[in-house]
């Protein structure tokens, strides 16, 4: 029976692999990085591309390798040898995927608590209830002092973190602001929590990352003529006026 050096085969995957990795962490095109915590998730992120792409070329490499070596030759009609289990491999291809995952999760999840800034939101930033629905969000401002209800546009102060309580009036769907690297499912009858602290000011997309239902696109800020509008990052003093501005018109109305 033919067999198969997999060892040099490992460490040709490993090489390839890590050059594949390095182009995708050097050529990635991702939004700017707009929040205090996105710099953070970015490096984990090229971590993960490095660490997939090595995954990656040792897999492709082995198959393909094995596919060339173990093809079936002309004219051979033979059934292949009836193999009935190899506890060692079995247990390999399990060990190894678990080390893999508990490994990922070692390291993010440090982070993500890190990266958590609701507390600090409550104390001296912003909260903001976010409602989804088919197919927009509308916002409600928590803090006394602010009061506003139901809005179309989100307009947040920079450098202050927010902490938004997140829901839906219907079906599933992810409140995401790519610019922040933060997304949040909206689960009916549940209200999910995410937090971030903008870090420059301007205007960044809101998208709907959950296929919601036919207007799905229109949950997305950058699709033209999309009911969602992109979040408005302002200076605390331009935050100031908006309320101000927003309230007059409330009453007025
Ligand atoms: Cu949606």
């Amino acid at each position: 029976m033919k067999s198969l050096n997999v060892l040099p085969l490992v460490i040709l995957g490993t090489v390839m692999g890590a050059i594949i990795g390095v182009l995708l962490v050097v050529l990635r095109t991702l939004p700017e990085e707009a929040s205090a915590q996105a710099r953070s998730i970015d490096d984990l992120y090229a971590a993960f591309l490095l660490f997939s792409g090595i995954i990656f070329g040792i897999v492709v490499l082995v198959m393909l390798v094995a596919i060339f070596r173990f093809r079936a030759r002309p004219n051979d009609t033979r059934d292949g040898s009836n193999v009935h289990g190899i506890t060692w491999l079995e247990v390999v291809w399990t060990v190894i995927p678990f080390i893999l995952v508990a490994a990922v999760a070692f390291v993010s999840w440090p982070l993500l608590n890190e990266n958590n800034v609701s507390g600090a939101a409550e104390k001296s930033g912003q909260r903001i209830h976010i409602t989804g629905y088919q197919f927009g969000w509308k916002y409600t401002y928590l803090n006394e002092d602010i009061g506003i209800k139901d809005s179309q546009d989100l307009v947040v102060p920079v450098n202050v973190p927010i902490g938004f309580d997140i829901t839906t009036m219907d079906v599933m769907h992810s409140f995401w602001v790519p610019a922040w690297r933060m997304q949040m499912g909206a689960t009916p009858a549940q209200t999910n929590y995410a937090s971030a602290t903008p870090s420059k000011i301007g205007e960044f997309e809101i998208v709907c990352a959950f296929l919601c239902g036919v207007g799905h696109t229109q949950m997305n800020s950058a699709v033209e003529g999309a009911l969602v509008t992109k979040v408005k990052v302002v200076s605390q003093a331009d935050f100031d006026k908006w309320v101000a501005d927003t309230k007059a018109k409330a009453a007025a109305a």
